[in-house]
């Protein structure tokens, strides 16, 4: 492997990725085995974690599966004690679990808006919270949140998602500030629109036959045309948990094809 290459490689590096069993979490493990990395994940039950399990498998990778909601700080401090006992300490956390509710905000219940910020946003302060003092005595660490087109724009019925990842996004930004010093980075990853379980009813086929209304929107409004794949989200990823990122801190990488430079198409 030559520097440059060696500057992007994983090799030796525990990553714990959640809500990893599929998805946008599932894809960007993939790319850290592939790039050297051991790959720890955890999810919500035990049927996803088999699911995530026997499709890392299926891979070729050897990953270890936890169940542990992100959301109980005490199942996550046992997590990330078991995992630093059992595997090594964790060098790069990925926050990805998350979940959306899609409610007009006057018909949304205060519960159902503290469920999804407590996910989106408290989750990853939990977690981050836990792996911080052991990156520091290690000398090194890269947390990268999964932020969202939301953290930058609003649309109709997801305003407790829009202010968990506009939040999530100023913890990323707090986090290099707090411990920058201690050779810690935290980025995010905004993806654009990514075709995976939790945006499938935006895309469904009519029972005509044609895209779904809010399919054609999001075409429209993506310069590259198209929905994102989780895939496209790896490069990223992996040029975010490794050394070819050391001095890349606070910062937020829009993986969106374009939308946010976008002001949409003319009238014809
Ligand atoms: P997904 O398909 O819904 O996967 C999220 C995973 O997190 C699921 O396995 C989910 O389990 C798990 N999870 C939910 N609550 C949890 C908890 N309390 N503890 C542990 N795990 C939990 O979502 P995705 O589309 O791959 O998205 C992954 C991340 O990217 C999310 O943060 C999402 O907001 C973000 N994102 C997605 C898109 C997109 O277009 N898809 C775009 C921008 C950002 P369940 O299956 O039980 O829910
Ligand atoms: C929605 C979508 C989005 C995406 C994504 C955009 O209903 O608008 O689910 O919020 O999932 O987060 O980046």
């Amino acid at each position: 492997m030559n520097d440059f290459a060696k500057n992007f490689s994983l090799e030796g590096k525990t990553a714990l990725i959640t809500g990893a069993s599929y998805g946008i979490g599932f894809a960007i493990a993939k790319a850290y085995a592939e790039a050297g990395a051991t790959i720890v994940f955890n999810d919500i039950n035990q049927e996803l974690v088999d699911r995530g399990l026997k499709a890392y498998d299926e891979c070729g990778i050897k990953a270890h599966g936890y169940v542990c909601d992100v959301t109980d700080e005490t199942a996550v401090n046992a997590l990330v004690a078991t995992v630093e006992k059992e595997i090594g300490v964790i060098d790069i956390l990925v926050n990805n679990a998350g979940i959306i509710k899609r409610i007009p905000m006057c018909e949304m219940t205060a519960e159902q808006f503290r469920q999804v910020i407590d996910v989106d946003l408290n989750a990853p302060f939990i977690v981050s919270k836990a792996v911080i003092p052991s990156m520091i005595k290690k000398g090194h660490g890269k947390i990268i949140n999964i932020c969202s087109m939301m953290s930058e724009l609003g649309r109709e019925t997801v305003s407790a998602y829009a202010a968990a990842k506009g939040g999530l996004k100023m913890l990323t930004r707090n986090i290099a500030s707090e411990y920058g010093e201690f050779n810690i980075q935290c980025n995010g990853i905004g993806p654009g629109y990514i075709a995976t379980p939790q945006t499938a009813p935006l895309r469904e086929i009519q029972p005509d036959g044609s895209r779904h209304p809010f399919d054609q929107f999001i075409i429209a409004k993506t310069p590259a045309a198209r929905w994102g794949e989780a895939e496209d989200l790896q490069g990223p990823a992996i040029f975010l948990a490794s050394d070819a990122s050391n001095f890349v801190n606070g910062h937020i990488l829009y993986v969106d094809g374009g939308i946010l430079a976008y002001i949409g198409k003319q009238p014809q």
